[in-house]
């Protein structure tokens, strides 16, 4: 069954979502009738290798960690993962990690200097996530700046296909927001990161300090999402305008799942919405290139 295939379960699709929505959004704002076709296809070939890569050696630096999950909170039981499972190797998935890299810089090349910038940092944050010597999943903040990056960073990949739309506060909005919507799901992950021996920020900070940050995360998100309504053209606002609503009802949300350090939260909160909000924003920026 493809659901169940080594493939599907080492790249993980259902859960590129999480990246999908912020490069639907900036393919959005980027597009326009200038768009090339090719673009498009080697723009988003590019971003499938980014994220086949981001993934698969996600799954070799967390073999440690993943033989405890039992698919709470995930898009999948991680303890399925073929490398756990002794379905492949340790050597194969790297080949296919080296694959997956070379795959995504060829083409970028085809789509132009800004979005290769980009490509290359997100396999650089993509590799100092997961794998040692710098494995910053398993340092306290480090990993909450690597998801919050590779959020501003996928937004500004899909942004970088088309015409760039480059507002300071808009993507500082973009990092907060990736920052508080990443810190429920490392705080799901504390039991099995603390198992496997792990110091991720919620094993060190706990659940109570980290939930104050994202009140103080959404309060700011919103604050700056009011200051983009007012000043920014009528695309940006509807942005601006989601963020404001959905940011403080997901961390009420979060708040009241909470107990004690251990965080049950479906993992539909974020799928769900996320995974709608791209194909509207998808179907929107395909308006704006055939327009
Ligand atoms: C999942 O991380 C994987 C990533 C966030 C890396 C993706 C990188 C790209 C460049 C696409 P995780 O280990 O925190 O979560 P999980 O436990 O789901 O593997
Ligand atoms: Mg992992």
């Amino acid at each position: 069954m493809l659901g169940n295939s080594w493939f599907i379960c080492l790249i993980r699709p259902i859960a590129w979502i999480v990246f999908l929505f912020p490069i639907m959004v900036g393919f959005y704002l980027g597009a326009s009738k200038d768009t090339s076709l090719v673009t498009i296809i080697f723009g988003f070939g590019t971003l499938f290798f980014v994220l086949c890569f981001g993934f698969s050696v996600n799954a070799l630096g967390d073999e440690d960690v993943d033989i405890y999950h039992d698919g709470r909170s995930k898009d999948m039981i991680l303890s399925r993962q073929p490398l756990v499972r002794g379905d492949l190797s340790i050597f194969q998935v790297k080949l296919l990690c080296l694959l997956f890299l070379i795959g995504s810089l060829l083409c970028a090349l085809v789509v132009g200097f800004y979005f290769i910038l980009t490509i290359i940092i997100l396999d650089v944050i993509g590799y100092v996530y997961s794998l040692e010597p710098f494995r910053l999943k398993k340092r306290p903040i480090g990993d909450i700046m690597c998801n919050a990056l590779l959020g501003v960073f996928f937004f500004l990949a899909g942004m970088t296909l088309g015409n760039p739309y480059l507002n300071p506060l808009f993507i500082v909005t973009v990092f907060l927001m990736a920052s508080n919507f990443y810190i429920p799901t490392v705080m799901t992950d504390y039991e099995f990161d603390k198992k496997a021996g792990l110091r991720t920020s919620a094993i060190v900070y706990g659940a109570k300090q980290l939930s104050r940050v994202m009140y103080l995360l959404t309060a700011i998100i919103c604050i700056f999402g009011v200051v983009l309504l007012l000043s920014v053209p009528f695309e940006v606002q509807i942005i601006a305008l989601l963020m404001t609503i959905y940011t403080p009802i997901f961390t009420i949300i979060t708040k009241k799942r909470l107990q004690g350090n251990q965080l049950t939260l479906h993992q539909n909160w974020i799928l769900v919405p996320f995974g709608c909000l791209m194909f509207v924003f998808f179907c929107l920026a395909l308006l704006k290139i055939v327009a």
